[in-house]
């Protein structure tokens, strides 16, 4: 018989609802706990990467639920964005309305899976109500100076037609769609993000952050520290940004970036039909990562013009190279063959020359013969004053005295670039801007905001965007002087509505701001964060970036967005591929041991790795079907059992099953042993030892559960801990004395108490059955008492052929043979064992050893 797991589910998810168990209060006496998991694209589906994330959530809002904590677990839709737009036109429909239905399907799902999330602050990034404030905040940031306009050459992906960002660029293909990214000059709005690199650098408040995360944000930050030294062109400036003043006497060219303002001004000079044209239109169609790889080719054109070292005064080539980047430093680097390998390796191939500076003082280096930079420490030499130094002192040396001589500057420098936040897509939150002949760029004012997303477009007839056709709403009137105007057709890329959501769960419905200052306060920051690894750049970075905005606003007073954040593993599973078909589901794969056959044409089947479910590798399960067959108590059980919540998830039918038939056996037991639950037990009569080992059980599990989730957010290892118990619990005979009824009963209540944030539903059910008062999250956390994890000391008789001849103090779960040995060296014992044989130990457990001997 399987557990009536469709009625109880249905059944509690009822009451939770009708008695809004989940709705936080913005105001309590209870400590509070921020659980927010990532929420959702609303694809209309739950993929088992949410299923894993979210059933971690629910199992740690339980937990502190449970605990007494005022808990806040919101959940809404990261709702605008090109996917939604995409499906639409597939779908013949307007993504609006086909948003709205997957939004429901979705909605239905995430409560058949019992997740406790507070729905009276659900938000949606898609609805005016929500959008208004990410215009509001646009404003706000405008008027700061972190919002500007200016032309540059962007990341274009050709196939979804738009702009992508720096971020969303993964080695020169698009991070959606992996369709090749092209340059193309076009005007963009910016943030600054780069205004608060240092600040977003400092992670001394991420408390707990995966040291992989940290490190990853550090490196896209890319700080460096050096001098920017001012060469000079003509009577011009030219300066360049190096971390190697010291090799400043070492300079043998200068390295320019085809966009650079000096390769354009050469450009005007020489026209369209120049080699230098020719070159330059060739390195700028190739993206960045291309034209940096350490393997790819160093190219360049010598312009036939110099500039001038300031320091050592002498005349420089400059020429345009492909591995010089325009949006780092200024565009220019001092080149310096002797100790860079990319300035080399194009000194080498241009033939131009090398100057050591800096001598190895291993081997003397020949700047004829070296066959490589020199990239080591070493001592200074060619470089005046500071020959015979070492070049690591120079550092700080040359680049303080470049600044005392007036040739440059110390600086910093980053990687980090301003994040370009313009879409020419329709389906995103409009920028609140119009454009008036008169007066030029005009923010839309506070009081007509939002600016709505027009619903009459035609979309998918064409590529380009369609709000662009919108002529109605196009044409506006200018704020300042009421003429006629044309609106912004740009849309925000969806970071940014998901960079502040976190902070409107606080106060969702607000109309006048935002969200309440004081209701913000309450909540964040967050305490835990749950989401995928890969937005470890991306959105972490820009909520981490936003929140500190919000903050120097007045709007909220913390400096992190996330003090905790987890990220989790991923659902894998094995792939099949066939030679003839492709990858193919895994249930078209006959195994048979270490080989599979195609189930639809017989070949022989490669049995793959065990990857990341994907569409595209056909190894993935949908999460509906095991609903079905399992019920989502199970399936919460089983992906919080299968690893720790950081590590991947390897799916298996076989151990669905198995977490199926754990929660059947805890049921079973409970309807077996129901009228016995009902009643009370006193303390009074004998315990037999197999019921001390059973208290002792229920007390082990209760404190090794509680802390591993507490602790070490280790469900797994606290599941485990109660289907061990769980077996002790179904081997123990049936209670004789009072005392061995109350801890058989304990031995029952702790269960549900448990595995209440994992498998809420059976839970809310055997402990009804039971007469629990309350319902589960009322009845506190389960507790264990020290005194019962003491394993107690007990008395053996030790008897040689019959004849007592000691007694051995010991602990009784000691093993059999370490008390026999024991009992071999106790002097009045071994005086009768010497010289005989030992034919056997009779042992009777806990209370006596007897040596038969010859
Ligand atoms: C002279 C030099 C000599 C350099 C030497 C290195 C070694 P990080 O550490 O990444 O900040 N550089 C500067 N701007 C550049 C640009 N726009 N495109 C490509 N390369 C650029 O790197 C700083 C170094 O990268 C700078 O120091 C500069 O080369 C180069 F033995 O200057 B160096
Ligand atoms: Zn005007």
């Amino acid at each position: 018989m399987e557990y009536p797991f469709i009625e109880i589910e249905k059944k509690w998810q009822k009451i939770w609802d009708d008695k809004k168990i989940f709705a936080a209060q913005d105001q309590s006496d209870k400590e509070k706990k921020y659980i927010l998991s990532m929420f959702p694209y609303p694809s209309g589906d739950l993929h088992m990467g949410h299923i894993s994330n979210y059933s971690i959530g629910d199992a740690l809002a339980r937990f502190y639920l449970q605990s007494g904590y005022n808990v806040l677990q919101p959940m809404g839709y990261d709702s605008f964005g090109m996917p939604a737009e995409n499906f639409a036109i597939q779908h013949n429909s307007h993504p609006k309305i086909t948003t709205e239905e997957n939004i429901a399907k979705m909605k239905k799902q995430l409560t058949a899976m019992g997740f406790g999330f507070d729905w009276s602050r659900e938000v949606s990034t898609c609805r005016p109500d929500y959008y208004k404030w990410g215009q509001w905040l646009f404003k706000r940031m405008y008027e700061k100076g972190l919002i500007y306009k200016k032309k540059s050459f962007v990341n274009w992906c050709p196939s979804c037609a738009t702009v992508l960002a720096n971020e969303q660029v993964e080695d020169g293909k698009c991070w959606r769609c992996e369709s090749v990214v092209v340059k193309k000059e076009l005007e963009q709005w910016f943030a600054k993000i780069t205004d608060y690199a240092e600040e977003l650098l400092d992670t001394s408040d991420l408390v707990d952050w995966p040291e992989k995360v940290k490190l990853m944000q550090k490196n896209w930050i890319g700080r460096s520290t050096g001098v920017t030294i001012n060469f000079l062109f003509e009577d011009q400036k030219l300066p360049v940004f190096t971390t190697r003043p010291d090799t400043i006497f070492g300079v043998t060219f200068m390295a320019i970036a085809p966009e650079h303002p000096l390769t354009q001004k050469f450009l005007q000079e020489e026209g369209e039909n120049s080699k230098l044209y020719q070159f330059c239109q060739k390195v700028m169609s190739q993206d960045n990562s291309q034209r940096t790889a350490e393997d790819k080719d160093k190219e360049g054109i010598f312009t036939g013009r110099y500039c001038v070292n300031p320091v050592s005064g002498e005349k420089v080539e400059i020429w345009v190279t492909n591995y010089v980047l325009m949006n780092y430093g200024t565009g220019a680097v001092m080149a310096v063959p002797a100790h860079d390998t990319r300035d080399f390796l194009f000194a080498k191939k241009y033939n131009i020359g090398i100057k050591v500076v800096v001598q190895n003082d291993d081997k003397n280096l020949d700047a004829q013969t070296m066959s490589e930079a020199f990239t080591d420490d070493g001592t200074m030499i060619n470089s005046a004053q500071f020959d015979g130094l070492g070049n690591q002192d120079c550092l700080e040396k040359i680049a303080d005295w470049i600044a005392s001589e007036n040739f440059g500057e110390k600086s910093v420098n980053y990687k980090l670039r301003d994040w370009g936040l313009s879409r020419q897509r329709y389906w995103g939150n409009p920028i609140p801007v119009v454009y008036c002949q008169k007066c030029g760029t005009q923010l839309v004012p506070d009081e007509q905001l939002p600016v709505l997303l027009p619903d009459d477009i035609q979309i998918g007839k064409t590529k380009q965007n369609p709000l662009l056709s919108a002529t109605k709403w196009l044409k506006t009137t200018c704020p300042k002087c009421g003429g006629e105007a044309r609106r912004e057709t740009d849309t925000m890329d969806t970071f940014v509505d998901s960079s502040w959501y976190f902070a409107r769960y606080c106060d969702a419905h607000n109309q006048d701001a935002p969200f309440d200052k004081e209701k913000a306060g309450y909540w964040l920051p967050v305490d835990q964060y749950i989401g995928g690894i890969e937005h470890a750049v991306l959105h972490l970075l820009y909520a981490r970036f936003f929140h500190k905005f919000m903050r120097d606003i007045g709007l909220t007073n913390c400096n992190e967005p996330f003090s905790r954040l987890l990220t989790q593993g991923m659902v894998c599973m094995q792939t099949f591929r066939c030679p003839k078909d492709g990858y193919i589901f895994p249930q078209d794969a006959i195994v048979e041991g270490k080989t599979a056959t195609c189930a639809l044409c017989g070949s022989p089947v490669t049995i793959g790795n065990i990857e990341k479910m994907s569409k595209s590798k056909k190894n993935v399960v949908n999460p509906n079907d095991y609903l079905q067959r399992f019920g989502a108590d199970t399936l919460r059980t089983f992906v919080l059992f299968a690893s720790p919540p950081e590590k991947d998830v390897d799916w298996n039918d076989k151990a669905v099953g198995g977490a199926f038939r754990f929660l059947n056996r805890i049921y079973k037991i409970f309807v077996k042993n129901k009228d016995f639950l009902t009643k009370e037990y006193s303390c009074d009569g004998e315990i037999s030892t197999q019921y001390e080992e059973l208290r002792y059980s229920s007390h082990y599990a209760v404190k090794k559960a509680v802390g591993y989730i507490r602790e070490k957010l280790q469900f797994n290892t606290a599941i485990a801990a109660v289907m061990e118990h769980l077996n002790n619990l179904y081997s123990a005979k049936s209670p004789a004395t009072s005392a061995e009824k109350a801890i058989y009963k304990e031995a029952h209540t702790i269960i549900p108490k448990i595995i209440y944030p994992f498998a809420p539903h059976l839970c809310e059910e055997i402990w009804q059955m039971i007469g629990g008062a309350n319902l589960l999250h009322e009845s506190g956390l389960p507790t264990y008492d020290e005194k019962y994890l003491v394993k107690n000391d007990i008395t053996l008789v030790i008897q040689v052929m019959g004849k007592i001849r000691a007694q051995l103090e010991t602990s009784k779960n000691a093993p059999k043979e370490e008390i026999i040995a024991k009992a071999k060296e106790i002097d009045n014992v071994q005086k009768f064992l010497a010289g005989k044989t030992i034919v056997k130990e009779i042992v009777v457990p806990n209370k006596l050893i007897n040596f038969v001997i010859k």
